[in-house]
């Protein structure tokens, strides 16, 4: 069933038939996966709606969304994480929240998932590669997590880690990236309401290669700031080294907004590829969420910052 967004409604009154049960199957799916103490989604409260933040458009595929991936941790190639990362074991897991706050603290996933209000969001995914889709996340916002720890004044940026475990991310064995997979945020693009921990996808748990057990969307950015598999959130004063940025600094910067007028080095970012179509589309500044976050970036030069 396709959700649509229905500006009228709010977080609390939404009582929509097909949310409530795709609810319910994100919580059987869960609960297949033989976890115990979920008792707070058990009472199957329909997923909330983010009053203006999903797109209207047409999901893509849950077939493409899940065969074609980057996840370089399990090949370089589109299909390898599907084809690889159901050896990964997402259980236990832990994600470690520290540095510049009051409350450090080390979530166990399953606790986290069930303290946190789960909502979808359906949202546009561009990669710098070139290519976009369409995927209805299951998550809920970054910043609640970091409201947990108590940020201090110190927090300037957060930096996120993904798990190292080369016997199970086999693509670790080979020197492509400087692992472990890092990614950062300013800790104003980390708070915005936007910026999500997802959990899920198509109303259900998230395959391992789209980042199980949580990873994080970052829908006006390149695909690649939305790190996978993450084991550990730090606030941290200064900007923190990025696994892409390390690799080719020219080519991939800290920030990596979408941004139509302004190239990658070797090809043009003016248009895409919607996964499942044939012509190529014109890409929107911020991914088309300008109207939400263009002021973050207020006087400052996106050629310069890109
Ligand atoms: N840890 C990790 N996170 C990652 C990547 C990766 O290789 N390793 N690839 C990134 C890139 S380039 C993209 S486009 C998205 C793809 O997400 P998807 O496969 O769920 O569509 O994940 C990002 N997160
Ligand atoms: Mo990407």
């Amino acid at each position: 069933m396709l959700i649509r967004h229905r500006p009228d409604l709010t977080d609390n009154d939404v009582t929509d038939r097909g949310l409530y049960l795709r609810r319910r199957e994100f919580i059987t799916g869960v609960a297949g996966l033989g976890l115990a103490g979920l008792g707070g989604m058990a009472s199957a409260a329909p997923l909330a709606f983010s009053k203006g933040f999903s797109t209207t458009e047409k999901p893509t595929p849950k077939d493409d969304v899940t065969s074609y991936n980057n996840f370089y941790e399990f090949g370089v190639d589109k299909g390898d994480p599907a084809e690889n990362a159901g050896r990964l074991k997402t259980r236990p897991w832990t994600v470690r929240v520290d540095g510049a706050c009051e409350a450090p603290k080390t979530f166990d996933i399953d606790a986290l998932i069930k303290a946190n209000k789960l909502e979808e969001r359906i949202y546009r995914l561009r990669c710098v590669e070139g290519w976009s889709m369409v995927i209805p996340w299951v998550g809920f916002p970054l910043k609640d997590l970091i409201a947990a720890v108590k940020p201090t004044s110190k927090a300037k940026f957060v930096a996120f880690e993904t798990l190292m475990r080369p016997s199970e991310m086999t693509g670790q064995k080979w020197d492509v990236l400087q692992w472990p997979y890092r990614e950062g945020l300013r800790i104003d693009e980390a708070v915005h309401p936007l910026t999500l921990i997802a959990v899920g996808l198509y109303g259900e748990t998230l395959p391992n290669q789209n980042g199980a057990p949580l990873r994080l969307v970052v829908p006006w950015k390149y695909g690649f700031k939305s790190i996978k598999s993450i084991i550990r959130i730090s606030l941290v004063e200064r900007q923190p080294p990025t696994a892409w940025n390390l690799s080719a600094p020219r080519e991939y910067g800290f920030y990596s907004n979408v941004n139509p007028a302004v190239d990658h080095p070797r090809w043009s970012q003016a248009t895409e590829r919607r996964i499942g179509e044939f012509r190529r589309r014109d890409t929107l500044a911020f991914n088309g969420y300008g109207e939400w976050v263009a002021d973050l970036y207020r006087g400052m030069d996106l050629k310069k910052f890109y």
